[in-house]
């Protein structure tokens, strides 16, 4: 396997980006940020047009991110309205149903206007208005996106709760939002199986004020309960709605979505993206990542609920006038093939997914891939862990032929769009590597002990970020402190990503994986602490302390080192039970892979758990465990080993 791929001459003729261009535009990008964004701020409509560019200060105690501070625009009609004048009658939208023998549907720019604006007129009648916050738990349906840009057009806020996450987590998530009003379905269905989303906030409503407004798509039929005066049929009122709704004018800071995510510590974070610079970049970063031209078909297979959906669904794709496709289903239903499949029927150009979805599918074999004809791909790409050679080449030689460019993205919920990756028709890739910064982003590598900035172009260390691109979230919502303490104050004057890289001597970054205590379960964050406090929330457990280890499929599992309470006796049925338990608490990406029974966990003498201990039996590579001196008790490693549950 050579170590590095150039695109074909073919493809990097027809690029937006080559290599001479990237270099001066890159340079350009950081010499006069003001500049550079001051032009390509000017890619979206703007109601009134900015004067402002840059507005940013990293300094702890004073962080503060503006970009295009003074200019107002729509972000929804950006995204449809403007569109509708030159393509109307072209697909926004390709939706592909879970069930591949329900027929697919293809929405036109204009019917997105026409269903956007209702569903924004629905919004409006429940008294929901600018800054009001509204929570969306919905299937991949089309009305996830109508929501979205519903929202967005009357300056709502929205946050969207994955649909696997459990009443208590959606609950959470309403609360801490002050949402208005819930957008949900009847049920989800994914993989065949389905998901009871009005049951669960039902029950989620339980723990709410009662003046929270439940929209309901009737999208199954499925027969669930119904309260009046708080539920209300989606489908029904949009009909009976006017189509006709302006667009509110909304300042380029105002926010416009958030989204909860997981953090090393504590309850997960409400993550705050705003409307101008967010739309730039997500909109510039999907035309150049990815190569888009008009007319492409592109899919990026990304749930809505999490960032990559919103990014490179919805808003990045519709802003440049694309078609997107949105997906219900899963890789494996209802055969391994269904990917490729879908590939096939809509003509894909552009194709997006996660290393875990590549991995579970290449275990199948390749005649799944074989089966279907991908001849109208042009570029691959991945996204939300590191990917392993393996995977890469499985990859590139099986569904890319060979001839298609890979781009490896990284970035963050918190960074709004890719941050290093390549740009397929300037940088050659190399497997496993995110290879390139994009405009504006001017990684460090940090000594993550000293904190000393790695000058050398080989390094090792924290992946740091030195100032900000447009794309930058703004702050948490109701809490700008731990924003401050959460990304600014471990490296002083530094964006921190969490990750840590090493950086080679072609200047390309390579991503090593989180640094802190959250792990990456199939490119899901996962906190380890909201998995410990699901656990000692159970009346059997006393203390439970919960580590990453490498998985086949998921990159990482979830191994969890339980101490029950003194009068309980371990079996397998209550490990079951546990499980079953986290998943109710959380949803089922939190599910424990592995549980030990563990009489003692390994602590200093001042009562701190010493996870990188729990981390080496976990990965069953005890042999180097260094120093543990400081233990109060060593010998309880010594049981830990002996009763290690990977012995892979
Ligand atoms: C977009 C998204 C962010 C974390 C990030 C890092 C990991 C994402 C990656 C990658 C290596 C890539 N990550 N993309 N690691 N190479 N191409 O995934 O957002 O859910 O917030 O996760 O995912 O560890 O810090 P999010």
């Amino acid at each position: 396997m050579p170590d590095i791929y150039p695109a074909s001459d073919e493809f990097v003729a027809q690029a937006h980006v080559d290599s001479d261009m990237y270099e001066k535009m890159y340079a350009a990008s950081i010499s006069d940020p003001d500049a550079f964004w001051g032009e390509h701020g000017k890619r979206i409509d703007w109601i009134k047009p900015f004067t402002k560019v840059k507005n940013t200060t990293f300094e702890l105690g004073k962080v503060d991110i503006k970009w295009f501070e003074d200019g107002t625009l729509n972000v929804s009609a950006n995204c449809i309205d403007r569109h509708v004048a030159t393509r109307g009658d072209q697909t926004a939208i390709i939706w592909e149903p879970d069930d591949p023998k329900t027929p697919s549907q293809h929405i036109t720019y204009r019917e997105l206007l026409d269903q956007t604006s209702r569903m924004a007129n629905v919004l409006k009648a429940q008294g929901v208005e600018k800054g009001d916050r509204v929570i969306i738990y919905l299937p991949m349906i089309p009305e996830a996106a109508y929501a979205m840009l519903a929202c967005a057009r009357i300056g709502a806020i929205h946050s969207i709760v994955f649909a696997g996450f459990s009443p208590d987590a959606l609950a959470d998530r309403i609360n801490g939002s002050g949402a208005k009003a819930v957008i949900t379905a009847d049920s989800a269905p994914r993989g065949g199986r389905r998901t009871p989303l009005k049951t669960n906030t039902d029950k989620a409503l339980q723990h709410c004020s009662d003046t929270v407004k439940c929209l309901v798509v009737k999208h199954t039929g499925d027969q669930t309960t119904w309260v009046d005066g708080r539920d209300i049929d989606v489908r029904a009122e949009m009909a009976a709605a006017s189509a006709d709704c302006p667009p509110a004018e909304v300042g380029a800071e105002d926010p416009l979505f958030i989204l909860y995510t997981s953090g090393s510590t504590g309850k997960p974070k409400g993550v705050v993206h705003t409307s101008g610079g967010y739309l730039v970049y997500a909109s510039m970063t999907q035309q150049m990542t990815f190569d888009y031209h008009d007319g492409d078909v592109f899919w990026c297979t990304a749930d809505v609920g999490w960032v990559t959906g919103h990014s490179y669904i919805v808003y990045g794709p519709l802003a440049n006038g694309a078609t997107t496709v949105m997906f219900e289903g899963v890789p494996t239903f209802p055969d391994a093939g269904r990917f490729w499949e879908v590939c096939a029927k809509h003509k894909v150009n552009q194709f997006y997914t996660a290393p875990t979805a590549i991995r579970a599918l290449m275990g199948q074999g390749t005649e799944w891939v074989e089966k279907h004809d991908l001849s109208s791909l042009k570029l691959l790409g991945s996204v939300g862990e590191p990917i392993n050679p393996e995977a890469w080449n499985w990859y590139n030689t099986h569904v890319g032929k060979g001839r298609c460019p890979i781009v490896d993205t990284f970035w963050q919920t918190e960074t709004g769009g890719h941050m290093i990756t390549s740009l397929p028709g300037a940088i050659p890739n190399k497997p496993g590597s995110a290879t390139k910064p994009f405009f504006g982003v001017q990684p460090e590598v940090l000594d993550a002990a000293t904190a000393e900035v790695q000058t050398g172009t080989v390094a090792e260390g924290v992946l740091c970020i030195k100032d900000s691109w447009p794309g930058q979230m703004r702050t948490l919502w109701g809490d700008h402190a731990r924003f401050e303490e959460a990304y600014f104050s471990q490296y002083k004057g530094y964006y921190f990503t969490g990750d840590g890289c090493r950086r080679d001597e072609d200047g390309y970054y390579w991503i090593t994986g989180r640094v802190d205590d959250v792990i990456n379960v199939s490119g899901h964050r996962m906190g380890t602490a909201e998995v410990e406090s699901a656990l000692v929330a159970h009346e059997a457990v006393a203390e439970a302390a919960v580590v990453g280890y490498p998985h086949d499929i998921k990159g990482q599992g979830i191994y969890a080192y339980v101490t029950l309470m003194n009068d309980v006796e371990p079996s397998e049925e209550l490990r079951k039970d546990l499980v079953k338990w986290v998943r109710q608490e959380i949803g089922p990406i939190a599910s424990p892979d592995l549980i030990q029974w563990s009489p003692g966990l390994p602590k200093t003498r001042s009562g701190k758990i010493m996870r990188r201990i729990l981390r080496k039996i976990a990965e069953n590579d005890y042999g180097a465990l260094g120093d543990i001196s400081t233990l109060a008790e060593p010998a309880v490693v010594d049981d830990l080993i002996e009763n290690r549950m990977n012995r892979a």
